[in-house]
């Protein structure tokens, strides 16, 4: 799906602001025929749970509803307007005065609305935008709802982070013309520093011709085409790599039969190449280390809502600490996100919002054995439907991102019980034949190991998360260390793909430091991750280090954290812990962002 922009013939408005807000009641009560009773004010963009004073609304389940009056620009007639909402957290349903104009399910993936046929240019209408936070079986990510002893009713998930919910990214107000560019692939086929193969694909609504160029950073046109798909050549490109983000736009022009220019898009990408070979991740055909983060959109106040400010500070932080790449734990990030990635030449796993299919785990925290997960009545057919749903709409949404190296399908699902393996193939399959250019991983959660893990020969890459030295072993570093050693090497000689330790890491409490072995302490935190680094520089099938987690974040309340997950690197407001100077020292001295540390590089 096109992101929104200006150009010659487009209009993109950001409706951003204090909109009317309403927890409950539900879509039954109609509140979208006539300004909302009882209205709030809540801004957009940010999740609705921490704006305001009473539990009710921060621990509210079902619809909630927002709304606002639009004003349709004058000079809009005779063009295709629509609202698109960037994300609506899990659910939304969008209203132009009484009337449904849109119904998207999945949180994190974008949707729009074509209101053309119902506002004047000029005019005015009520916008209504109803949200729906609640998790089921059948939900990506899933959760379910639990009756207390007095009746009242919870929303359960099996992952740890908070369930922030609403409009956490921008909704916008856009105008297009009828005829005009609805989707644009880019594929680099083959690059060298001296040339480089670029495919691409356009999709148009009408019959117009299509006529594209290649613009460099200068704003030089350095290739061209004709007609809706083609091969285009560039001789000496500036590759994208990590660390640096030498980008391009393919300028689409759609043009009538006398030449008139229809409409105008331009889509930035990248030239650059992604392989696996043997255990190797390669980048340009260059071996390729990750050093970075599993993330969160988490903040004081806005939940998830995007922010350019703490956007423009987690690169600066993540760029002090040496860092490379990072995460979408655990599900799809702003567009935003993705731009500057692609612009800063940061490294992105990307990840759908899959996490906590798996029985297992409670919130990442307590395991609990038994039933089957996927099963008719549990995670089931009905789930992989939606599962596949996330998948299509990632991909569509963040294919022409050069920073997007590696497609990750799903967060710590069961993968022991032979029934994974049903629910995980055809997700596999379909991850590849809607990208067969980028490799494909799940990440694995400790209870499958390289004996016993019935899905990871699926996949391209492994990911594992491990926290010996933690949940299991914890302030016992080097027991530990023997274990995580034995694992790796399991996993090595078994499999001979590349490892990416997609989460390692320890919670920690600012300020808290001991002279002895004592967990939660800033110390503790350091040893620890040293202590994986000196394993990780021994096994050479390791091709990447991604630390739990770059910043301390909010968990949901029922289960027993301290005001949250502390095993940020940085506090939740983006103070360094001892361990982030560690990293740096590590990360910050390897000769390119491409490299490896040196091994035995530690402080
Ligand atoms: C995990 C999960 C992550 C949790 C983390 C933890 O394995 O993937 O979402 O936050 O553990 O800290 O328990």
């Amino acid at each position: 799906m096109l992101k929104p922009q200006d150009s010659e013939t487009r209009d993109a408005r950001l409706l951003d602001g204090i909109w009317s807000f309403s927890a409950g009641p539900s879509p039954g009560a109609r509140p979208w025929t006539a300004p909302l009773a009882g209205g709030r004010d809540a801004a957009v963009p940010a999740s609705y749970n921490d704006l305001f004073t009473d539990d009710a609304t921060r621990m509210h389940v079902g619809w909630v509803w927002y709304q606002r009056e639009i004003r349709i620009p004058a000079g809009w007639a005779g063009q295709r307007i629509v609202v698109r909402v960037d994300a609506a957290t899990h659910r939304g349903r969008v209203y132009l005065g009484d009337d449904l104009v849109a119904e998207h399910i999945g949180g994190y993936t974008p949707f729009e609305a074509d209101i053309t046929d119902l506002v004047e240019a000029g005019g005015t209408a009520r916008l209504t935008i109803g949200v729906d936070n609640e998790l089921t079986n059948e939900t990506i990510p899933p959760g379910f709802l639990q009756e207390d002893e007095n009746g009242a009713v919870h929303q359960k998930y099996r992952h740890d982070f908070f369930n922030y919910a609403g409009l956490a990214r921008h909704v916008r107000l856009v105008a297009t013309p009828k005829e005009r560019v609805t989707d644009v692939t880019i594929v680099t086929e083959e690059a060298s520093g001296s040339a480089a193969t670029v495919s691409y694909r356009v999709d148009t609504a009408g019959g117009s011709a299509v006529r594209v160029a290649i613009v460099d950073e200068d704003g030089r046109d350095v290739a061209h085409g004709d007609g809706a798909a083609g091969t285009l050549q560039l001789s000496e490109p500036r590759l994208w790599n990590p660390g640096e983000g030498n980008l391009y736009d393919l300028r689409v022009e759609l043009l009538a039969d006398d030449g008139e220019l229809v409409d105008v898009y331009r889509q930035p990408f990248g030239v650059r190449t992604v392989e696996v070979r043997g255990a190797e991740f390669l980048i340009n055909g260059e071996p390729f280390y990750f050093r970075g983060f599993g993330k969160h959109e988490d903040s004081a106040v806005r939940g998830k809502g995007h922010d350019d400010a703490l956007l423009v500070h987690d690169f600066a932080l993540m760029e002090w600490s040496g860092a490379n790449s990072f995460r979408t734990s655990h599900y799809p990030y702003a567009e935003e996100v993705l731009d500057y990635a692609d612009k800063h030449g940061m490294v992105v796993i990307d990840e759908t919002a899959a996490v906590g299919l798996n029985l297992g785990l409670g919130g990442g925290v307590h395991g609990q054995a038994g039933e089957p997960a996927f099963s008719p009545t549990m995670f089931n057919e009905r789930t992989r439907d939606a599962h596949a749903q996330a998948i299509r709409e990632l991909v569509a949404r963040d294919k022409n991102h050069p920073s997007v190296v590696l497609w990750s399908i799903a967060n710590e699902p069961e993968a022991v019980e032979p029934a994974a393996r049903d629910y995980f193939e055809p997700l596999a399959a379909l991850t590849r034949e809607l990208d067969p250019t980028r490799p494909i991983a799940y990440v694995n959660e400790l209870r499958a190991s390289f004996h016993n893990d019935a899905i990871v020969d699926l996949f391209d890459v492994i990911c594992l998360n491990r926290y010996y030295g933690w949940y299991v072993d914890n302030a016992n570093l080097s027991a530990a260390e023997t274990r995580l050693e034995r694992e790796l090497r399991g996993w090595e000689e078994t499999h001979g793909k590349p490892i990416i330790i997609a989460e390692y890491g320890a919670d920690t409490l600012a300020g808290l430091h001991s002279v002895h072995v004592q967990s939660w302490t800033e110390e503790y935190q350091a040893e620890l991750l040293d202590m994986y680094h000196r394993v990780f520089d021994r096994v050479p099938a390791v091709v990447g280090e991604q630390v739990w987690n770059f910043a301390d974040f909010q968990t949901s309340p029922g289960i027993i954290r301290v005001d949250g997950n502390k095993k940020g690197v940085f506090t939740r407001d983006r103070r360094p812990k001892r361990a982030a100077h560690l990293l740096r020292s590590r990360w910050a001295t390897a000769p390119t962002r491409n490299a490896a540390p040196e091994p035995g590089d530690h402080a």
